[in-house]
Parts: structure tokens; C-alpha cells; sequence
């Protein structure tokens, strides 16, 4: 039920600053009715209606698929949007040469003007919500005003959201303030604005998750970061998750990998059947804030409840627990729909059905050249579904993280593994990531775009004052996590993969955890240390210790090229590069 303006006042006296707020903008953006969303199963089934009513969400088989609905958003309107990405930091150099900067008060000033009466005749949504785990004391409140009731709906599986967000927030003024109206859906209204000195993010123009959902790239990565360097922990583009061996002993890892280089899958995979005895356990799938705890070990929780994963080539192969997490209570966003009423897109098992309703609503054929499912097709999916959610997911202080990981896609030159000498080098490995294109997507396959830490486009403030923060928390961290670089896609001379990938990354991921547990040897060479032959279990598997060799080998040439292709990000950062990766490149290259 929307409420009255004198019920609006009354709970939203709660708490002050958040009431004076959104009167603010209610008198800016002059809605017809205010709904302070509480966050109850009552409002999501009103909600819920409300959206099928208005055809924004199409009911799917509620046998089959029960909860389940499809949204199809506008064509124009599918993905992130860095070139209309902001950060407006009051000074341009805070920025940084990796981002788009505007002047926080012309950004105030063009999106103000957008906002202006933009929500008249439309509902204005209040969303209090919680990033990170209710009574976490590492957690951060936002409070995001919207006119989507797609919004809302997502928000409340990606959040804690509601009135157990507002009683975390108590009397404070300590918020982040997110402002979004999807407008006319113009592409030329379309703006993403972060003012890091504002806690305040301000999105307009577009209805994309990415975009719109403010807790996640915004608030938990750009903002995030922001924090982050200010109060000294670390806002991460990583997954968690913990290995479970065979004496029940859970190991916690954090990997930062770009996209489509399999993160949702790695974060839950499923061990292959010859290591009888060992679970992998999923914090989170996308973000890590990362924490020093009292025991000086490294703490991280998951900002998330829910996951915003890409569809396209989601299978029983790939990942089986994806699966399982969209079979019920789950938004389906730009994917296929079956006649019976059932989701589908490329890349699912079986083939595929003779006929569809395609992402944009038209009729499709199996055959069509045209994609049934967009390829940046989405579901969001409650971490409760689940099936291997970690016992410890919910847990306020987080999990101890014993090993970082970076990852990247190289058919060439980075070994399948890799672990670094100490902390700086770790960040170099880090900072220095990259991943090529592929073929499909680019039209020319093995051009290598540098994309550090996996943060390029959520980093809130100058690169390189990001890896100096980095270099700087190791001096807090009395019992580091050990850091390891890995590389799933490495191929041999026919271009064939010489590694499995999928459930069989269990391999390497058990050499990592022994290694930072200070239980498995190594091989040292110029640039880390690798697996020495025996080292990584190759029981069922067809890859002989040849191609392991390979897999792990270090190879001159292309290193001292590799090192010339990190030449453009440094020039780039010159400005803030810190020293002691210029250093630590100059080290690694007299190494070889
Ligand atoms: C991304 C995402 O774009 O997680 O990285 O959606
Ligand atoms: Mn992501």
C-alpha cells in the first residue's frame, strides 16, 4: 500500500536525515505517490502484481518455474554504459586517466535539470537497503529512490532490503544517497554520476541492472573503492569462495577475474568425482570487501544476497548450481521464452526448442541467426537457492581469506598457475592483469587489453592511487593472504585448450589452498613459483605431465614482450604509478 504524506512522514521520522532527503526530492521530482519499501513477502506479492499489470514483468510456468518472472527491457537499453559512467570528484585528477570525469556541480546541475518533474504521475520507491550481512559492522547503508518497480523487485533479491536496512541506520546520517529515474529511456539522457565526496550516486536514462541497481557496481565497487582507500580496507571485483577438504577444514579464497572468464562458475563449482571428500562453498560471485581483522589475517564478506548472472551459456556442464538457483523465485531479464511458458537461452542443455519468443518479444525459429536469449541476457537469483551457499555467507565478520587469486584470459605466456614472491608482487601481478578478446566478440582474437585487478571500470578514484593503496594495507596485514595469478585458457600449438577448465579448475584451486596452508612444494622460476611435476592431482584427466610442463613453462620471448605490452598502462598511470611497480617490473625483467 503507498502511503499517505502524513504516514510518509511518520515513519520516515525514523530518522531525520533520510526523511529530509527524500522530501527533497519528492518536491524536485514531484511524484504522484511516495512507497517506502519495508522489505515484506506481502510487498513483493503486491509489487510483484502490480509489475504483471503493467506489463514490465511476464508471469512464467509457475509449476515449472514457480516465483519466476521475465522482464524484456528496452533494446537500446542492455548493458553497462561506461562511456556515460561518471565519477565526479571535486578535482579531475581524482579521477584519474581510467575514467570519465565531469565537474560535480555541472553534473549536479544537467542531471537536476533531467530530474526535475520526472517522476510526476509515476510512484517514487524508497529503498532502504544494506550492503553487506544484517548486524555486519562492515556493512553500509543506501538508501536508493527510484520510479522502476523493476528496480525495487531486483533490489530486494540483490539486497538486505527494507526496514532491517533503516533500524541498521538508526538515527545516523551515514547513507549513501542513490537517485534513479529511467526518464524517457533516451540514450542521450542516460548518465551514471558518482560524487565520491557525497556518498551520492545519481543514474538517469536507463533501466539496466548495472546501471540501476545502485548497490552494486556504484555503490559496493565505485563508491566502494572510494571508501574504502579512505578508511583502510578494500572494495573488490571478486568472488569468494571456501574449499572444504576431506577433514573438514574450509579454506577461504577471493579471485578477481574480467568478464566472461568464468567467475559465477568458479564460485561454485563442483569438484570432479576424484576428489571424493572436498566441497567448494560460494560466499559471493562478483564483489569482496575485504577487511583487516584483530587476528591481523585479511576478513572479507559479501556486499550481496543474491546474484545478477549472465544466462548465455549457463548449462548443467558449466555450471550445474546456477541452475539450481534459477529454478525458483527468480527475475529473468532479456532471455527467451518457450511456448510453455519456460525460459531458454544459447549455450543451455539440449537443443534448442523448435520454436521461442525471442528477447525482443518476436517470434523465432530454431535455426534463426538472430539470438533468442541477448547475449548479455541476465537472471537475478537469491543466494539462498543456492545449493552449496556457504554455512558462513551471513556471517557479520566475514570469512578469513587465505589466498588471493587473479586470473585472466591468455592463450600465450601466463602459466596455468602462478604464485607470487611476496605482497608487492602480488599487487603487480594484479595490477598488471590482462585478458584478451576473443574472436566472437572482437573480430580479432589475441589482443590483450590490460583490465587491472578485474577494476577498470568500477574503480572510483586514479588507478594508480588504487594500487598505492594496495602496496600500502600490507604493512596492516600481519598474516597476508599468499597471492597467486591463474590462467585457464592457455593453448597449445593447434590452438587446442590444454586445460580442462570447469570443475577440473578443483586441480589447481587444491595446489593454491596447500600452498598457502604451507603444505605443497613449489618450483621457483624468474617471475613466481610454479607446481613442480606431481604437484597438481592429474588422476582422470587427460592431460599428461608434458603438456603440464607446457601448462607451467616460462617462456622468454614472450615475456620480455609481455613486459612491452605493460608499457602503454604504465605510461598511462605515470602520473601516480607507484614506485615500487615500476621497480618491481624493472626487477622481473632483469630476472629473465
Ligand atoms: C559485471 C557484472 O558487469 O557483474 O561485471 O554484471
Ligand atoms: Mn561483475
Amino acid at each position: 500500500m503507498s502511503k499517505t504524506a502524513a504516514q510518509v512522514s511518520e515513519q520516515g521520522s525514523r530518522n531525520p536525515h533520510v526523511q529530509q532527503w527524500v522530501d527533497e526530492v519528492a518536491s524536485h521530482t514531484q511524484p504522484a505517490e511516495i512507497h517506502w519499501c519495508d522489505g515484506s513477502e506481502e510487498e513483493r506479492e503486491r509489487l510483484t502484481k502490480l509489475a504483471v499489470d503493467q506489463g514490465i514483468l511476464i508471469p512464467l510456468d509457475q509449476e515449472k518455474r514457480p516465483g519466476c518472472y521475465l522482464h524484456r527491457s528496452d533494446p537500446n537499453d542492455v548493458a553497462r554504459v561506461e562511456h556515460l559512467t561518471f565519477i565526479c570528484s571535486r578535482k579531475k585528477e581524482d579521477a584519474g586517466p581510467t575514467n570519465n570525469w565531469m565537474d560535480p556541480k555541472e553534473a549536479y546541475a544537467k542531471l537536476g535539470a533531467l530530474f526535475a518533474g520526472s517522476m510526476k504521475g509515476r510512484t517514487m520507491y524508497v529503498i532502504p537497503y544494506a550492503m553487506g550481512p544484517i548486524g555486519s559492522p562492515y556493512a553500509k547503508i543506501g538508501v536508493e529512490i527510484t520510479d522502476s518497480v523493476y528496480v525495487v523487485l531486483n533490489m530486494r533479491i540483490m539486497t538486505r532490503m527494507g526496514q532491517t536496512a533503516l533500524d541498521m541506520l538508526g538515527d545516523s546520517n551515514d547513507f549513501n544517497r542513490g537517485l534513479h529515474s529511467t526518464l524517457d529511456l533516451d540514450p542521450n539522457k542516460r548518465f551514471i554520476c558518482h560524487f565520491p565526496e557525497d556518498n551520492t550516486i545519481w543514474s538517469c536514462g536507463s533501466g539496466y541492472g548495472g546501471n540501476v541497481l545502485l548497490g552494486k557496481k556504484c555503490l559496493a565497487l565505485r563508491i566502494g573503492s572510494y571508501l574504502g582507500k579512505s578508511e583502510g580496507w578494500f572494495a573488490e571485483h571478486m568472488l569468494i569462495l571456501g574449499v572444504e577438504n576431506p577433514k573438514g577444514e574450509t579454506t577461504y579464497v577471493a579471485a578477481a577475474f574480467p568478464s566472461a572468464c568464468g567467475k559465477t562458475n568458479f564460485a561454485m563449482m563442483i569438484p570432479p568425482k576424484q576428489f571424493a571428500g572436498w566441497k567448494i562453498w560460494t560466499v559471493g560471485d562478483d564483489i569482496s570487501w575485504m577487511r583487516v581483522g584483530p587476528d591481523g589475517r585479511l576478513w572479507a564478506i559479501n556486499p550481496e544476497s543474491g546474484y545478477f548472472g549472465v544466462a548465455p551459456g549457463t548449462s548443467k556442464k558449466s555450471n550445474p548450481n546456477a541452475l539450481a538457483c534459477v529454478e525458483k523465485n527468480t527475475l529473468f531479464t532479456n532471455v527467451g521464452m518457450t511456448p510453455d511458458g519456460d525460459v531458454w537461452w544459447e549455450g543451455m542443455d539440449g537443443a534448442p526448442p523448435a520454436e521461442l519468443t525471442d528477447w525482443q518479444g518476436r517470434p523465432w525459429k530454431a535455426g534463426s541467426k538472430e539470438k533468442a536469449a541477448h547475449p548479455n541476457s541476465r537472471f537475478t537469483a537469491p543466494m539462498r537457492n543456492n545449493p552449496v551457499l556457504s554455512p558462513k555467507a551471513n556471517e557479520p565478520e566475514g570469512v578469513p581469506i587465505s589466498a588471493i587469486i587473479f586470473g585472466g584470459r591468455r592463450s600465450t605466456t601466463v602459466p596455468l598457475v602462478l604464485e607470487s614472491f611476496n605482497w608487492a608482487h602480488g599487487v603487480y601481478l594484479g595490477a598488471t592483469m590482462g585478458s584478451e578478446t576473443t574472436a566472437a566478440a572482437t573480430g580479432q582474437v589475441g589482443v590483450v587489453r590490460r583490465d587491472p585487478m578485474a577494476m577498470l571500470p568500477f574503480c572510483g578514484y586514479d588507478m594508480g592511487d588504487y594500487f598505492t593503496h594496495w602496496l600500502a594495507m600490507q604493512s596492516r596485514i600481519a598474516n597476508p593472504p599468499r597471492i597467486f595469478q591463474v590462467n585457464w585458457f592457455r593453448q597449445g600449438s593447434g590452438g587446442e585448450f590444454l586445460w580442462p577448465g570447469f570443475g577440473e579448475n578443483m586441480r589447481v584451486l587444491e595446489w593454491i589452498v596447500n600452498r598457502a596452508a604451507g603444505k605443497a612444494g613449489a618450483r621457483e622460476t624468474p617471475l613466481g613459483w610454479v607446481p613442480e611435476r606431481g604437484q597438481i592431482n592429474l588422476d582422470g584427466i587427460d592431460v599428461s605431465e608434458e603438456t603440464m610442463d607446457h601448462l607451467t613453462e616460462i617462456d622468454r620471448e614472450a615475456w620480455k614482450k609481455e613486459f612491452d605490452l605493460q608499457e602503454e598502462l604504465f605510461e598511462k598511470l605515470q602520473a601516480t604509478m607507484p614506485r615500487a611497480l615500476i621497480l618491481q617490473r624493472e626487477l622481473l625483467r632483469s630476472r629473465l
